[in-house]
């Protein structure tokens, strides 16, 4: 037997024991690798290890940390075709998104490699006379990083980036179908300098490393991206023992296609958003909402576009969509292609397995026609290549339907009407909105994240990643970094009811 990928724990490689098999759900008789569990125990060392290296990563400087990211990405945009074949191997997106995905990841630690220098802080004169105010951000502490399987280097790529830009020490639990992503990017993090203890991965069971971290009072910080359900239980947890959260959950996004709309940008939108990365994006174009002067020839061109789409093995040069990544989530798509059925939809096209030369997980991408918003398929956020066409009279009413949802992640609007695009942007209730675009791909440096029941705390990425770590617990014991000095220090400021440290009064002369 082939020795297993370990975890990453304080300066050593560890994990011998219990093992996960890495399966391609393009070829299941394809192993990509053995991967180490990690048990509680090592869990336990893990954060032990990220809370012993804080005092002094805490302490180095901008420069230092970003050279470290800088090197990563320089590494991981160097090998995006390799990488990207690991991670269509492992989750089954097809070789360029996947490659797209990796190259994102290199420019998301590239940009936070920047960001690690940017001058943090400001000085306000005070409101009283001759004082002045030095509000200044300060890292957390021990950031516990819990990432889902559909994004397997972009996601983590977005959360470690700036937890270490910002000089925390991470604990990361990758999804356990895709480890070798994770373990890919923490051994180039680790070579590009990361000192011992600062990153941590423990790949291993939600219930056993996951639970670990969030009962851990030595954990500061939760960072999550996955289903609601499991959200609200980190949410639960975080507050018993007050870490502070930020959820990133489902989605089930309004694609809204007017009657002015261009219709073959409109079809590429909806096809895109819906379907590709086999529709397993919280930001998919799920609900595609068409007013009736344009129905019927959006729903016929769409039609013929998924005619023309390839369904097959992820590194098959011309495949356009790649298998569903498990055969849970497999029951899963076609269970909701049955309730949709049962609710009276109409199955316009697809839906089938399909068969191939290698078994795997192959779905035809499913479109159901003449559903309403109420019904179960419109509501419950499938994550898989299902979506729902509901027709309706003008934009008022597409608004409302598209409003008319638990979530709020993305939204969309397909026009030529500057007017109705204008007014969309206003008043839906989503935190990103694109205009003639899938409601699915975004940029990597501005805020990711969503309004209702699809996200909690603090945005993600971009500058406003920052808020994330916000400056809620000053290190506790950080060294000097400068030989200290002999005149007596003055008595540090007072702290808020926050813990914040943020007034430091400055008499002035
Ligand atoms: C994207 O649409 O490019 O899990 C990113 C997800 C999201 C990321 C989507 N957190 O699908």
């Amino acid at each position: 037997m082939t020795s297993p990928f370990k975890n990453r724990i304080g300066d050593a490689w560890i994990g011998d024991g219990d093992v996960t098999e890495n399966i391609n759900p393009s070829d299941l008789s394809d192993v990509v690798g053995l991967y180490a569990r990690a048990d509680a125990a090592q869990a336990a060392d893990a954060i032990a290890a990220a809370r012993a290296a804080f005092p002094s990563w805490s302490a180095t400087t901008g420069q230092m940390r970003g050279d470290i990211l800088e090197r990563a990405a320089a590494e991981i945009l160097a090998r995006r075709e390799e990488l990207g074949e690991l991670l269509a191997r492992e989750e089954g997106k097809t070789l360029p998104e996947a490659m797209g995905e990796v190259a994102r990841a290199g420019q998301i630690f590239r940009f936070f490699a920047a960001e690690a220098v940017r001058a943090a802080g400001e000085v306000v004169p005070s409101v009283r006379p001759g004082v002045s105010v030095e509000v200044t951000r300060e890292p957390l502490g021990v950031i516990g990083l819990i990432t889902p399987w559909n994004f397997p280097i972009a996601i983590p790529a977005w959360k470690i980036a700036p937890a270490l830009a910002y000089g925390n020490c991470v604990v990361f639990k990758p999804a356990e179908l895709v480890p070798g992503c994770a373990w890919a990017l923490t051994e180039i993090l680790v070579r590009a300098g990361l000192p011992a203890g600062v990153l941590n991965l423990v790949m291993g069971r939600g219930s056993v490393v996951g639970a670990a971290m969030l009962e851990s009072p030595e954990v500061d910080a939760i960072s999550f991206t996955g289903s609601v359900g499991t959200g609200r239980q980190v949410a639960e947890r975080c507050v018993a023992t007050m870490k502070k959260v930020q959820l990133e959950m489902g989605g089930k996004n309004p694609l809204i296609v007017l009657d002015d709309a261009d219709l073959p940008a409109a079809v590429e939108a909806a096809v895109n958003g819906a379907f590709f990365s086999t529709g397993q994006r919280c930001t998919a174009s799920s609900r595609l909402i068409v007013t009736e002067g344009i129905h019927d020839r959006f729903v016929a061109a769409v039609t013929a576009r998924l005619e023309r789409l390839t369904v097959g093995h992820a590194l098959r040069k011309g495949t356009d969509i790649g298998p569903v990544v498990s055969q849970d989530q497999l029951e899963q798509d076609r269970r909701y292609i049955a309730i949709g059925q049962d609710e009276g939809a109409r199955l316009a096209w697809g839906g089938g397995l399909v068969e191939c030369d290698t078994k795997g997980f192959f779905l035809q991408p499913a479109l159901f026609t003449e559903t309403t918003n109420a019904m179960r398929i419109n509501r419950e956020e499938i994550f898989g290549p299902v979506a729902s066409v509901v027709r309706v009279r003008d934009y008022e009413e597409a608004l409302a339907a598209a409003n008319d949802t638990a979530f709020g992640l993305a939204a969309g609007i397909c026009t030529t009407s500057l007017k109705h695009a204008s007014h969309f942007k206003r008043n839906a209730q989503a935190g990103m909105v694109m205009v003639n675009l899938p409601t699915a791909g975004v940029d990597y440096h501005v805020p990711f994240g969503g309004r209702k029941a699809s996200s909690y705390g603090p945005r993600e990425q971009g500058a406003y990643a920052a808020n994330s770590t916000p400056p809620s617990r000053p290190p506790t014991s950080t060294p000097e970094p400068f030989p200290r000095q002999r005149r007596a220090r003055p008595a540090p400021a007072p702290r808020d009811a926050w813990g914040r440290r943020t007034i430091s009064p400055t008499l002035l002369p």
